[in-house]
């Protein structure tokens, strides 16, 4: 599904803004017909997470449904052409009606979905968009998670989100909505993969159309808007002689213009995509962008701000990524879902490399600590067959989103899933197998410091491992020279027992902006500042040792719970956007690390 354009043959109408909502308390929206309009709405901005919206506890906690509306004329000059509504994420699951038409139900929060709506379009009449949107989880979907119900006396029925992983379950259409257009004959899909010999880049391109088209040409232009190659047909190799390579350094972006003919000349469809070449591969257990080895630094994130919650906002992006510039980040991790498309646009154009990860995020028994007892869940019937169709599913629609991205590097597929299991090995090879099917970047998957690296079935099947490593925090509290000696361990077992390089996918602690101690104690921005450097001195021990996220960029919200302060506090920014103490000895570090160490 291509992301919606403007360009000489389609145009796109953003329908962000103020929309109507309810809360459907008792579930009775879609039986009394709330489709065809809500009984009593209140405002709420769009895209944006509902919960924090107004000061309401019951809103914020809610488990349900809620129905989202608008209202909107279609311009005049779209008569001829069809019409798609595209959502870019709703969380979790959602049914979409047109004029009281059921057009679409999604279940991926995470992932775009769209309808055709061509011939619920009325040009004299406003069009009536209704969602209704539902935020309970289940062991069906990712991320997994559980409702239970309880029967008051008074008859009422209590609903308990019990979830696998810390942060807040956001929800609401969390991603820009569009209206757009394409025409009958069209382009439905563009595939681009690049590579290159000397200083000439291979863009290989593969275009799949839809109707009758009698020609399909291909043009590369350089920034300067110069055409530096040019092919023609669905698939062509395009020479770009003199290329400038993308990477972190030198984001550099082509554009790559797709146009269908029809035998008269005329233009059917146009469509426009951002182009950076470079190559990604893993040998002698490093990663190599452009032939050269790549240290990873930068951050686990997440998406996540006051008020917001989870919903898009290009404020709080363009920050972050400033930011993290500003450290000396080369990179960063979507943990633990797919991020929205605006943002590998943006990481494309800023130059970061990106770790693209699945929503699969705590395939393991409930509520486990960082240390502590695993009970099995892939030989207890924990893990169903209907849940590994909605990971493929997952996989494949993440893959088609993203594949164009030069920013993409790597695909995980999981954080944090219980791969001690020797049943976990068929489930995974089948996720792996459908991203080998697609696509040929690097995969990996992010482990706990719970899993054994003796034990870990799923490694062998990855090319890089991801780590989750907290010794000294969640292990030994508060003593680093423990927690280190404990590191160390574990990273030298890795390195034995494996041959793929290993990401440091997660280190950090929480850490109250302006709380200092000397001596360092946990909590402390001092604790932070000498947990890093206790981690880093052990990574710089290890040649396997491919790069370093930090746990977590900024400090997010979580559900409520005894071990959180407002929110997991692990951010190296707080939630606002500004420096904790040890940003300056991160970003001393991060400048001076050689790239390939
Ligand atoms: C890791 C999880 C991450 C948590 C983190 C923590 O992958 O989502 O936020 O622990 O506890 O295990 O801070």
């Amino acid at each position: 599904m291509l992301y919606p354009i403007d360009t000489l043959t389609r145009s796109k109408k953003n329908l962000d803004g103020v929309w109507n909502f309810q809360v459907d308390r008792d579930g009775s929206g879609r039986s009394q017909s709330w489709y065809n309009g809500l009984p009593s709405p209140i405002q709420m901005p769009v895209p944006s997470s509902y919960n924090d919206i107004t000061t309401s506890a019951e809103l914020r906690d809610f488990i349900g449904d809620v129905w989202y509306e608008c209202r909107l004329y279609i311009p005049r000059d779209w008569k001829k052409d069809n019409v798609f509504l595209r959502f870019g994420a709703v969380a979790h699951t959602a049914e979409v009606w047109v004029n009281g038409e059921l057009v679409v139900e999604n279940r991926n929060g995470f992932l775009p979905f769209e309808a055709e709506i061509t011939n619920l379009v009325r040009q004299e009449e406003k069009l009536h968009i209704s969602v209704r949107v539902n935020n309970e989880l289940t062991w069906e979907m990712l991320p997994p998670g559980e409702i239970v119900t309880k029967t008051l006396p008074d008859g009422r029925v209590e609903k308990t989100l019990h979830q696998q992983h810390d942060f807040f379950n956001y929800v609401g259409i969390h991603r820009p909505v569009y209206l757009y257009t394409k025409p009958d004959v069209s382009i439905e899909d563009v595939v681009v993969d690049t590579e290159f010999t000397g200083d000439v880049g291979h863009v290989h391109v593969g275009v799949e159309t839809k109707g009758e088209a009698a020609s399909i040409t291909l043009t590369v232009q350089n920034r300067d808007g110069e055409v530096v190659a040019a092919g023609s047909g669905d698939h062509a190799t395009l020479d770009i002689p003199s290329v400038q390579l993308w990477s972190p350094n030198h984001p550099y972006l082509y554009l790559l213009h797709c146009k269908l003919f029809y035998e008269n000349g005329e233009l059917l469809d146009h469509y426009v995509v951002s182009v950076g070449v470079r190559t990604v591969e893993v040998k002698d257990r490093q990663v190599w962008l452009n032939g050269s080895p790549v240290y990873l630094t930068g951050f686990g994130k997440h998406e996540d701000a006051d008020v917001r919650g989870k919903g898009y906002d290009a404020v709080t992006n363009v920050r972050d990524f400033n930011l993290m510039k500003e450290c000396g980040a080369n990179s960063f991790r979507t943990s633990h879902y797919p991020y929205a498309e605006e943002i590998l646009q943006l990481a494309d154009e800023m130059g970061f490399l990106v770790i693209d990860e699945t929503s699969a995020v705590g395939l393991l028994s409930q509520g486990v600590p960082a240390t502590g007892e695993l009970e099995p869940v892939f030989s207890n019937g924990r893990i169903t067959k209907e849940l590994k169709n909605y990971h493929v599913d997952t996989v494949r629609r993440l893959i088609e989103r993203d594949r164009n991205h030069p920013c993409v590097i790597m695909w995980s597929i999981s954080n944090e899933a219980s791969t001690m299991e020797e049943e976990a090995i068929p489930y995974f090879q089948r996720i792996i197998d459908e991203v080998r099917a697609l696509d040929t970047r690097p995969i990996m998957n992010v482990n706990l410091m719970l899993i054994e690296p003796e034990r870990c079935e799923v490694s062998p099947l990855v090319d890089v491992i991801g780590l989750n490593v907290y010794f000294g925090w969640y292990s030994t509290p508060g003593d680093l020279v423990k927690g280190k000696e404990d590191l160390h361990d574990y990273l030298s077992r890795w390195e034995s027992h494996h041959q793929q390089p290993v990401m440091i996918t997660e280190y950090g602690v929480d850490t109250i902006a302006g709380l200092h101690k000397s001596p360092p104690v946990m909590f402390s921005e001092e604790f932070q500042v000498e947990f890093l450097a206790t981690y880093h001195a052990v990574f710089d021990m290890f040649s396997n040792v491919g790069g370093e996220h930090i746990w977590n960029f900024a400090d997010f919200m979580t559900k409520q719970d005894t071990v959180r302060v407002d929110g997991n506090k692990k951010g190296l920014f707080t939630r606002n956007r500004q420096p904790k103490m040890a940003v300056h000895s991160v970003r001393e570090r991060w400048k001076s690390l050689k790239v390939g160490r």
